[in-house]
């Protein structure tokens, strides 16, 4: 069996557009109201996509979900015609695309019963967002189906916030070895809404069947969350036996990092400090929402976005950072601008999962060729502009359903996934 990690990035649905749904989303309150590239944006992260196969990593595909949400207006006693205005944009919202989001993951190597667990994330804090764990769950009963390797579980019930991987870490010697998972929440109190609850991570690492002795709970720094940090990925990124992390990230990182030096004596821990770079630089530039991975040849890149070279005092840290001698060797930047204008940088695109890429439905996973047909749909049917106002127009919405039905027909998964 051959285990690797396997990077499940979430194509861009055609719906993509900016209604500034995410309070405490720093980007997505500024950029309320723009006009969104919906077949930009999604061709942008197919780039991505290609970007990960050419450094030799592995790869895996998520479908957009089918938008309008027709069933959960229904469960609101209303429909996209007659829906108030922030409903329809909810319905409508293409969310779905971070797959950062989409579940909670512990590999094998870390459960009792040895098998890989994945736990849909309930997103309950933001309403655009609370709907999207149906279609989430059925796209992972697909592709993890072979209940011999992956237990997949439902939703963690509300009111305990769940945002799934965006919250959790794992350390460990090398992706197949036994691991250290942390998972991260916040408190309520500050201006912005803490999404990450920590009864709900208690609740995934024991379904999960996790040690508890290997097991963190690491409560956010409010600091983090007031500057924007709606997620723990926004502010520090691990992978392998490296923690690479804003130095106000965690509300006691001196306890956190004493448990990690002690569960895990290889780990080496890149703090970038505040003097350095300001929390709200790191917001601005996304550099900690990054793909942290490991090359064929066992060096480490960081796959950031294009926006970490516009902030000086960032991309000044990281080329020094690279002149040393640190774990991480590479910085490949990629322009996801379309999403970052959402708040979703490269990390937050990608759900990893430590697998044998054999035990997975191969629908879900993606080769260059494949790219290519994908991106030939999405040039074909994706509409090229959204604003605001169109998202009632029914010409648009006939364009949206048509473009998913014609992606999910080529993929041979309509008869799977038609909703
Ligand atoms: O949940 N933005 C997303 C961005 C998610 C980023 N994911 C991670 N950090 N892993 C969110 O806030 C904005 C949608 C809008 O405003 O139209 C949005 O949902």
């Amino acid at each position: 069996m051959s285990v690797r990690e396997i990077n499940f990035d979430g194509l861009v649905g055609p719906s993509h557009n900016y209604a500034g749904l995410s309070l405490g989303n720093l980007a997505s309150s500024r950029n309320a109201g723009a006009v969104s590239h919906p077949r930009a944006a999604a061709l942008q992260g197919i780039e991505k996509m290609r970007g990960n196969l050419r450094l030799g990593l592995a790869q895996g595909i998520f479908l957009p979900q089918w938008r309008p949400d027709g069933a959960w207006l229904a469960t609101l006693g209303t429909d996209i015609s007659n829906a108030d205005p922030h409903v329809r944009a909810a319905a409508m919202s293409a969310s779905s695309m971070w797959a950062a989001n989409a579940a909670t993951v512990s590999p094998a190597a870390d459960t009792a019963d040895g098998r890989i667990h994945l736990t849909v994330a309930n997103l309950v804090t933001m309403a655009h967002r609370s709907h999207e764990w149906p279609q989430t769950l059925a796209q992972l009963r697909l592709a993890f189906s072979d209940t011999r390797a992956f237990a997949v579980h439902g939703p963690i019930p509300a009111p305990f916030g769940d945002e799934g991987a965006a919250n959790h870490m794992r350390l460990s010697d090398s992706h197949g070895a036994p691991g250290v998972e942390v998972f991260v929440y916040g408190q309520s109190g500050g201006p912005f809404p803490a999404r990450q609850h920590v009864e709900a991570s208690k609740a995934v690492a024991r379904i999960h069947g996790l040690d508890p002795a290997r097991t963190l709970f690491v409560q956010q720094s409010q600091e983090a969350i007031a500057a924007g940090a709606f997620h723990n990925d926004v502010v520090a990124v691990a992978n392998e036996r490296v923690l690479f992390t804003h130095e106000q990230a965690f509300a006691d990182k001196q306890a956190f990092y004493a448990s990690l030096r002690t569960l895990l004596p290889s780990v080496e821990i890149v703090e970038v400090p505040a003097s350095a770079v300001s929390l709200a630089d790191a917001i601005k530039s996304y550099l900690f929402n990054a793909q942290l991975a490991t090359l064929p040849d066992g060096t480490m890149a960081l796959i950031l976005p294009s926006e970490a070279q516009t902030v000086p005092a960032v991309w000044t840290w990281l080329e020094q950072m690279i002149a040393g001698n640190g774990p991480i060797r590479r910085l490949i930047p990629v322009d996801v601008r379309q999403s970052m204008a959402n708040g979703g940088g490269p990390a937050c695109l990608r759900l990893r999962v430590v697998a044998d890429p054999k035990d997975i439905d191969p629908r879900f996973l993606v080769d260059e060729a494949r790219l290519d047909e994908i991106a030939r749909i999405v040039s074909d049917y994706w509409p090229e502009t959204i604003a605001p106002d169109d998202l009632s127009d029914t010409r648009l919405i006939a364009r949206i359903e048509q473009s998913w039905l014609s992606l999910v027909d080529h993929l041979q998964l309509s008869g799977d996934l038609m909703p």
